[in-house]
C-alpha cells in the first residue's frame, strides 16, 4: 500500500511534527462507519495552511457526534449517582404479595440504585443542603418493579398539581438564574410560608437529614402507602423503609459549606470508593404492613403523604437486605440513562389513591421520552427487564433494535403467532372501590399539617434540635423580604413555641408575630418517637468511615502504626495528610506516602482525625494556616481528636489549653487503653459536648 507521504514525517509525539500518530499496536481506531481512521490528530484541508474540505467525513463523524452528546438532564434529581446491587429476601412474603423478589427466603434480585440531590443541577455540589433521592429498580423475573423514594419519609405537598410550583419555588429565581441547588432564597420560603401542609418536611428539612455523611448512612422511604396484593386478590396496605447498616450519620451545616468546596462530588466519590475497596453498604429493607381496620383507626389518613405512620406505633419489620455491590463501569448509560417510573410495578405490589402518586404515575414515562428521546429507552441495558422475556408487537421508533420478525404485528391473529395475554399470571389491578361524585377538593382527613411537624421536632435530641434552629436561621436569613421571614415564624410558633422564639431571636425579629391561621389545632398528645432521630440510630463502631492523620517529618511510625491497626480493625480506613502529598518520614526515616496534602485534605474530608507531629519539621507545619485550620474547624465541628507532639500546633490553632474529653493524647501511654478508648470515641459520631449540649 503505498502511504502518504507526510504520515512518514512523524511518529510518536512532538508538537511540531506534522502527523502526530502513536503506533502502539492496538485495534483500530474507525468512524462510527467502520472505517479505519489513518490520522485522527489533523483535518484534511486544501493545500498545506488552507482551508477545511467538506468531504472530511472523518472530522464530520466525530464532531457530528461530539456536539450531540449531551442529553437534557433530569428536570428534577439531575445530580446523582447510581450503582448495581443486589436485593436478597428474608423473610417469606408469600402469604401477603405475589410480588416476585419476597416469594422465597435467600432469593436473590438484581438491582440498580440511583442517589440524588433534588434542586440543583447536574454539575451541582454534593452537600447542598437538600432531600436525597433514593430510587431502587429491581429487575424481578416477573418484570421491573421501581421503587422511586427519598430520604425524607414525607413530602412537601400532598397533591400532584402542586409539584410544578414547588420546583419552580426552590429551583433557581428565573430572572437572576441563582441560587444554584439551595433553598436559601425568598422563592422557596415565599411558597412555602403560603403551603401550611409543608411543615412536616420543613422540619425535615431543616434537620440534619439534608446534609448527610454519605448516600450509605441514609435511610431510604417509598414515602406513599403502597398495596401488597397476595394470590387471592387480597391487598393489605404497605410503607417502604430502606434502613441502613452503617448507621444514619450526617454532617454540620458548617463542614456541608467547606465540604463543597474542598470535594463538591464527596457523596459520589465516597461511594465510588466504598464499592471498588469492596466495602459494599447495605440496607434492610423494613415494611410496615397495615390493614384497613388500622388505617382507619389511625390519628392520620394514611393517603396523605405529608404524614407517616410512627414505627413505635408500627413496627417496621426486615424482609430483605440490599447490598450494594457493583461501581458502574459507564456513568452515561447507567447513571444517566437509567429511567426510574413510579409506576413500573409487578404482580404483588399495586398502588393507593395518594393524590401524590397518582400524579407521579403520569408524569415518569413523560419525563423518561422527553430526556431518552425515545420510547424504546426500555431497551437500554440499564432499563430492560433481565430477570423476564418481554414479548409484545411493539415496534419501531427512534433506535428501535429487535423488531418481532415475521408478517403479524398484531393480536388476536389467526396466524398463531406472537405472544398472547395470560389472566392468571397477569397484572391484575386490586379492585378497589371507588364512589362518589368527582370533586376538585382536598380530603378534610389531610387538613392537620402540625401535628406530626411538632412530633418530629420533639422527637429530635437537643443537639438536633439546635442545629434544626440553626439551619432556619442560616436560611430564612437569606431571604430578602422580612414579611417571608415573619410568615415563617409564625407557622413555627404552631409548630414548637421555643423554636419560634429561637428562630425569630437569631433573625433579630423585634416581637414574634402572630402564629399562622391553623384549619387544625396542633396536637400536643402525640409522643416523641425515636426512630426520627439520627443520633439516636446513628453507628455503633468505626466501620465505613475515614480517619484522617496528619504527620510530619520525624513522626512516631510505631505509633502511626498502632493507629493505622486499630482504625482497620475496626473496619475503617486511614488516610494521611502531610506538608507535602509525597509525604513525611517517620522516626526511622522510612517515607510515608501521604494521600494528601495540607492544603487538598482539610479535615472536613474525614470523620475523625489525629495528628502526629515530628520534631523534625513542627515550626514550619505549626506556622502553616492550613494545618492550623486543619485542627481548628476539626475542633470546631465536633471531631474525636488524636494527637501526639501536637501541642505548639494547639497553641497556633488557638485552642491551648481547651483540649477536652474528645482530644486524646496517643504519645502519652503505650498501654492500648488511650488508643481503645480513641477509637471507642470514634465510635460514636462526634464530641458534641463541644456544642454546649448533649
Ligand atoms: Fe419525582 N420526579 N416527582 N418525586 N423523583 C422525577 O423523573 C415528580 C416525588 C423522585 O434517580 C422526574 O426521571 C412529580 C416524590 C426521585 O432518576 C420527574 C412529583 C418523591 C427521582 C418527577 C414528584 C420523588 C425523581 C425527573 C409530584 C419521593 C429521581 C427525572 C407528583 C417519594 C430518580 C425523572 C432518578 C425524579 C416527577 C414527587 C422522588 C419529573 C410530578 C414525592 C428519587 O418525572
Amino acid at each position: 500500500m503505498k502511504i502518504d507521504t507526510q504520515l512518514q514525517n512523524g511518529t510518536d509525539g512532538g508538537p511540531a511534527e506534522v502527523h502526530q500518530t502513536v503506533a502502539t499496536g492496538a485495534e483500530a481506531l474507525t468512524t462510527s462507519q467502520g472505517v479505519v481512521i489513518s490520522d485522527n490528530q489533523n483535518s484534511l484541508t486544501a493545500g498545506e495552511r488552507g482551508p477545511t474540505l467538506l468531504e472530511d467525513f472523518v472530522l464530520r463523524d466525530k464532531i457530528f457526534h461530539f456536539d450531540h452528546e449531551r442529553i437534557p438532564e433530569r428536570v428534577v434529581h439531575a445530580r446523582g449517582y447510581g450503582a448495581h446491587g443486589t436485593f436478597e429476601c428474608t423473610r417469606d412474603l408469600s402469604a401477603i404479595t405475589r410480588a416476585a423478589p419476597f416469594q422465597k427466603v435467600g432469593r436473590l434480585t438484581e438491582t440498580f440504585v440511583r442517589f440524588s440531590t433534588v434542586a440543583g443541577n447536574k454539575g451541582s455540589a454534593d452537600l447542598a443542603r437538600d432531600v436525597r433521592g433514593f430510587a431502587v429498580k429491581f429487575y424481578t423475573d416477573e418484570g421491573n418493579w421501581d421503587l422511586v423514594g427519598n430520604n425524607i419519609p414525607v413530602f412537601f405537598i400532598q397533591d400532584a398539581m402542586k409539584f410544578p410550583d414547588l420546583v419552580h419555588a426552590v429551583k433557581d429565581e428565573p430572572d437572576r438564574g441563582f441560587p444554584q441547588a439551595a433553598s436559601a432564597h425568598d422563592t422557596f420560603w415565599d411558597f412555602i410560608s403560603l403551603t401550611p401542609e409543608a411543615m412536616h418536611m420543613v422540619m425535615w428539612q431543616m434537620s440534619d437529614r439534608t446534609i448527610p455523611r454519605s448516600f450509605r448512612t441514609m435511610e431510604g422511604f417509598g414515602v406513599h402507602t403502597f398495596r401488597l396484593v397476595d394470590a387471592e386478590g387480597e391487598a393489605r396496605f404497605v410503607k417502604f423503609h430502606w434502613k441502613p447498616r452503617q448507621g444514619l450519620q450526617s454532617v454540620l451545616w458548617d463542614e456541608a459549606v467547606k465540604l463543597n468546596g474542598a470535594d463538591p462530588d464527596h457523596h459520589r466519590r465516597d461511594l465510588w470508593d466504598a464499592l471498588t475497596t469492596g466495602d459494599h453498604p447495605q440496607w434492610d429493607l423494613c415494611l410496615q404492613v397495615f390493614d384497613q381496620a388500622f388505617a382507619d383507626d389511625f390519628d392520620f389518613d394514611v393517603l396523605d403523604p405529608t404524614k407517616i405512620i410512627p414505627e413505635e406505633l408500627l413496627p417496621a419489620e426486615p424482609v430483605g437486605v440490599l447490598t450494594l455491590d457493583r461501581a458502574v463501569d459507564n456513568f452515561f448509560e447507567f447513571t444517566e440513562q437509567v429511567a426510574f417510573c413510579t409506576q413500573n410495578v409487578i404482580p404483588g405490589i399495586d398502588f393507593t389513591e395518594d393524590p401524590l402518586l397518582q400524579g407521579r404515575n403520569f408524569s415518569y414515562l413523560d419525563t423518561q421520552l422527553k430526556r431518552l428521546g425515545s420510547t424504546n429507552f426500555t431497551q437500554l441495558e440499564v432499563n430492560r427487564p433481565r430477570g423476564c422475556p418481554v414479548h409484545n408487537f411493539q415496534q419501531d421508533g427512534h433506535m428501535r433494535k429487535g423488531n418481532r420478525r415475521g408478517r403479524v404485528m398484531y393480536e388476536p391473529n389467526g396466524f398463531e403467532e406472537g405472544p398472547r395475554e395470560d389472566p392468571l399470571k397477569g397484572y391484575v389491578s386490586f379492585r378497589a372501590p371507588v364512589e362518589g361524585v368527582r370533586p376538585r377538593l382536598r380530603p378534610e382527613s389531610f387538613a392537620d399539617h402540625y401535628s406530626q411537624a411538632r412530633q418530629f421536632y420533639i422527637s429530635q435530641t437537643p443537639v438536633e434540635q439546635a442545629h434544626i434552629r440553626d439551619a432556619l436561621v442560616f436560611e430564612l436569613g437569606k431571604c430578602e423580604l422580612a414579611r417571608i421571614r415573619r410568615a415563617m415564624v409564625g407557622h413555627l410558633r404552631n409548630i414548637d413555641e421555643e423554636l419560634a422564639s429561637g428562630v425569630a431571636s437569631g433573625l433579630g425579629l423585634a416581637e414574634l408575630p402572630p402564629p399562622a391561621t391553623a384549619a387544625r389545632p396542633t396536637r400536643q398528645d402525640l409522643p416523641p418517637s425515636p426512630a426520627l432521630s439520627i443520633l439516636k440510630n446513628g453507628p455503633d463502631s468505626f466501620a465505613g468511615r475515614v480517619m484522617g492523620v496528619l504527620i510530619s517529618n520525624g513522626h512516631d511510625g510505631t505509633l502511626l502504626d498502632r493507629l493505622t491497626g486499630a482504625v482497620e480493625e475496626a473496619g475503617g480506613k486511614v488516610k494521611l495528610i502531610a506538608p507535602r502529598v509525597g509525604g513525611a518520614l517517620d522516626d526511622r526515616g522510612g517515607l510515608r506516602e501521604a494521600q494528601f496534602s495540607v492544603a487538598g485534605g482539610p479535615s472536613v474530608l474525614f470523620d475523625a482525625v489525629a495528628i502526629l507531629l515530628g520534631p523534625d519539621d513542627e515550626a514550619m507545619v505549626t506556622a502553616m494556616p492550613q494545618a492550623q485550620a486543619f485542627l481548628r474547624d476539626a475542633f470546631a465541628h465536633g471531631k474525636v481528636i488524636g494527637h501526639a507532639l501536637a501541642g505548639k500546633l494547639f497553641e497556633t490553632a488557638g485552642l491551648a489549653g481547651k483540649e477536652d474529653e474528645g482530644c486524646f493524647d496517643l504519645g502519652l501511654v503505650d498501654d492500648g487503653d488511650t488508643m481503645a478508648g480513641f477509637l471507642g470515641a470514634c465510635a460514636g459520631l462526634r464530641h458534641w459536648a463541644r456544642e454546649g449540649l448533649s
